[in-house]
């Protein structure tokens, strides 16, 4: 093809349309994932948001945080979106009106004068804030950012340890496919096919009216993802006794990954983190013992209800089961991300390097896929079942880097930078060509582009 432009000039326009694309998003005190698909503030998003809009201007990033941990419960947890109460109801779906979280979550501490949903999303926070702090040590400190983030950081990831402990093994669970953040991975099939789902006439779907609908879930999938979510609203956001609850792999190591971060934090402010570290490693010792499988090389999610005189409960050798539930066998990206973990064991490192290579992710491809090249369920253009995401490439990237792999990790980076920019920053591409799906003008596809580019 025609020569890509290289050098300064090139690194300059790069830098101009992604700052272009984070400004356009930018409301005043955070930062929309879509001016048409998601014109509220999610949590994951201003994550990574916050961590390329550190580069630049390391107060937005600050702020952005902030705004998102105002809206924290009093139990902890941080919701999965907060809503901008100028947009109208019917502009996303499910709206205020369907969470109702300051009444139907008022035994769980939801906030009286913010509208958020019930659930949540993956804890990039404490990573993101100390790196964040990293770009602006002295305006960090100044606002004492790090200070006021802490207390709040620390409830969070309390949360998520104690109140979403369901499996007793010390990992986290999911109790919603939109928390873990890959909606419709083909992970999530089995334990959704036992949820039955919400009358398809009981809601509107919004996000058709900007989003190709075979670039989007399944009406049958959304019937599913309402039921859930209006179960869990009407039990108060209460989460012992949830129907379904998956132990998810990128979920447990991102908070794994911010726990450290959490401990390089106590640190900044004069506390020791050694506890944190020391609690991180365990953490990491008992992702391994409960989602590895040594014979298909990846994490694998567990479904803590599945198994139950259930056929597929004899799913991987052993399943597993004898750690309450059974392994999921589908291969989706989130089952490499445990590479981001520093402690993780030499031979599962090298092990997920062979498969983020292999025929089941690596093979002519140009960005990491969301789902296995090879699973019966792959689709390169819908969602999380086949289309290769930003925010995945971002973190084994940071993986590939963290484990030495040096010229693995250059070639993502490159791979990840052009691709957001020829996309025009879009949500998602299909693996193969790069050709934009879903949204353009994605944020977190600007930032982590950005991020990548410094
Ligand atoms: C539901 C905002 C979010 C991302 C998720 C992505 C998508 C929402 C939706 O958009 O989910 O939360 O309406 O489909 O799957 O990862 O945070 O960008």
């Amino acid at each position: 093809g025609t020569a890509a432009p290289t050098g300064a000039g090139a690194r300059r326009s790069l830098h101009v349309r992604a700052a272009q694309v984070l400004e356009d998003n930018w409301t005043g005190s955070s930062t929309v994932p879509s001016r048409s698909l998601y014109p509220h503030q999610w949590s994951w998003d201003s994550a990574f948001i916050a961590i390329g809009l550190r580069h630049l201007s390391p107060l937005r990033a600050q702020t952005e945080l902030e705004t998102l941990l105002a809206a924290q419960w009093g139990d902890g947890r941080i919701p999965h979106i907060v809503f901008n109460p100028s947009v109208p109801l019917d502009a996303y779906f499910p709206s205020p009106d369907f969470w109702r979280s300051s009444t139907a979550g008022r035994a769980a501490g939801a906030p009286r004068t913010v509208q958020t949903s019930g659930i949540v999303q993956p804890p990039v926070h404490a990573l993101a804030a100390w790196l964040v702090h990293l770009a602006d040590p002295g305006l960090s400190r100044a606002r004492g950012f790090l200070a006021g983030a802490y207390p709040r950081l620390a409830a969070w990831h309390r949360y998520l340890l104690h109140r979403r402990d369901l499996g007793g093994g010390g990992l986290a669970s999911v109790v919603h496919p939109w928390e873990q953040g890959m909606d419709n991975s083909p992970c999530w099939d089995a334990p959704l096919a036992r949820v039955t789902p919400a009358p398809a006439r009981s809601f509107r779907r919004a996000d058709l009216d900007h989003g190709a609908a075979e670039d989007r879930p399944t009406d049958l999938d959304y019937g599913r993802y309402v039921r859930l979510a209006a179960d869990y609203r009407d039990a108060g956001y209460a989460d012992r006794t949830r129907d379904f609850a998956v132990e998810d792999p990128a979920f447990n190591a991102l908070l794994i990954a911010s726990e450290h971060a959490l401990a390089r934090i106590a640190a900044e402010l004069g506390a020791t983190g050694t506890a944190r570290h020391t609690r991180a490693e365990r953490l990491t010792a008992a992702l391994v013992d409960r989602l590895w499988d040594p014979e298909r090389e990846i994490f694998l999610c567990r479904d803590l209800r599945g198994g139950e005189g259930d056929e597929s409960g004899k799913g991987g050798k052993g399943g597993g089961r004898d750690r309450g539930g059974r392994l999921i066998p589908e291969r989706g990206v989130s089952g490499l991300v445990p590479l981001l973990l520093p402690e993780l064991p030499r031979e599962i490192a090298a092990a997920l390097v062979r498969t983020l290579d292999g025929p089941h992710f690596g093979t002519g491809t140009r960005l990491v896929p969301s789902y296995d090249l090879l699973g019966e369920a792959f689709d390169p253009h819908r969602y999380w079942r086949g289309p290769a995401w930003f925010n995945t490439g971002w973190l084994l990237e940071r993986g590939l880097r963290e484990h030495g792999e040096v010229d693995r990790a250059d070639a993502l980076a490159e791979a990840v930078v052009r691709t957001a920019d020829a996309s025009e920053f879009a949500e998602y591409v299909d693996p193969f060509t790069g050709a934009a799906c879903g949204a353009t003008g994605f944020g977190w596809t600007a930032a982590l582009a950005l991020d990548l580019h410094h």
